[in-house]
């Protein structure tokens, strides 16, 4: 488990390196990778209880990744911590017979708790999950389950935060990536989110909101998070930049998804070593 802010702000750096890295040889959901990539290391490397060498463990932590196609800052993540090696999701990548695509699938990855892609099932199934775990009596494991904000459109999303307050889901824990922009622009044009927190509260949720870019922060909240015996679901409303992290990407609707030129990867690989380097010094 990683624990300083620094050792976490440098293996969120490498994982923004290698989704630059894939992002160079192909299209990949670049923007939501990047708004997300601060959540995903403090929860994968610090937060969550999974042993790569005992992935069927029935204490574990279960993640359900319900904004499907932030799969490759998943499988950074997890390559981190054993499961597999950064450069075979490179290579596998979108191949024929490859472990690794635009959209995590089990049948082919087992590390992959659920497939998911379809935007607004993953929620319900994470709710299904831990609804289960405490049926069979486990009151340890937590499920968490990552979602995008442009992802809250979907009916299946409500219904879902309806029924985990009902069944008292203590032991799930919602984060919405809020990063204001989808596929195609700005969430405000589109759907209208409103008071996301205000709507969560009003179905009974248990609610935290922070900066989703800030390690520190994040790292924080999941401290403060209640007992996976608690009987309130949590969410976790983390404040992003789509793009976060390279500055010709942020905020860009067409960074939704896209590849980079080679100058564009060796600038944005610069711009996040020297951001890193002003604030930790050489290492
Ligand atoms: C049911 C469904 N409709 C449409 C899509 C196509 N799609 C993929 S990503 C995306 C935008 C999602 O926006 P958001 O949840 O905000 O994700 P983020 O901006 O964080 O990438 C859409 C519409 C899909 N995957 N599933």
């Amino acid at each position: 488990m990683v624990s300083t802010i620094k050792e976490l702000e440098k293996a969120a750096l490498e994982i923004r390196k290698n989704l630059l890295k894939l992002c160079s040889i192909q299209s990949i959901h670049i923007g939501g990778d990047l708004s997300v990539a601060d959540v995903m290391t403090v929860l994968w490397q610090y937060q969550m209880k999974y042993d790569p060498s005992d992935i069927h463990a029935e204490e574990r932590d279960r993640f359900v990744l319900s904004k499907g196609h932030a799969s490759a800052v998943t499988s950074f993540n997890q390559a981190m911590i054993g499961c597999f090696d950064a450069d075979d999701v490179i290579k596998e990548y979108a191949t024929d017979g490859g472990r690794f695509s635009m959209h995590s699938c089990n049948l082919v990855n087992p590390y992959v708790e659920v497939s998911t892609g379809s935007l607004g099932h993953g929620f319900p199934i994470a709710c299904g999950i831990a609804a289960g775990l405490k049926l069979k009596g486990n009151f340890q494991s937590r499920v968490y389950v990552v979602m995008g904000d442009g992802e809250q459109s979907e009916g299946s999303i409500w219904e879902a935060a309806m029924n985990a307050v009902h069944y008292k889901l203590g032991n799930l824990i919602a984060i919405v990536d809020l990063n204001g922009l989808e596929a195609d622009g700005p969430i405000s044009e589109l759907t209208g989110l409103g008071d996301i927190a205000q709507k969560y509260r009003a179905f009974g949720w248990s609610v935290q909101e922070c900066d989703g870019n800030n390690i520190a922060e994040l790292k924080a909240q999941f401290d403060r998070l209640p007992a996976p015996t608690s009987e309130t679901p949590t969410v976790l409303i983390c404040h992003t930049v789509k793009g976060k992290g390279v500055s010709f990407m942020e905020n860009q609707t067409k960074w939704h998804a896209g590849k980079l030129t080679q100058e564009q990867y060796e600038s944005a690989v610069s711009e996040l070593t020297r951001e890193f380097q002003n604030k930790w010094g050489i290492d």
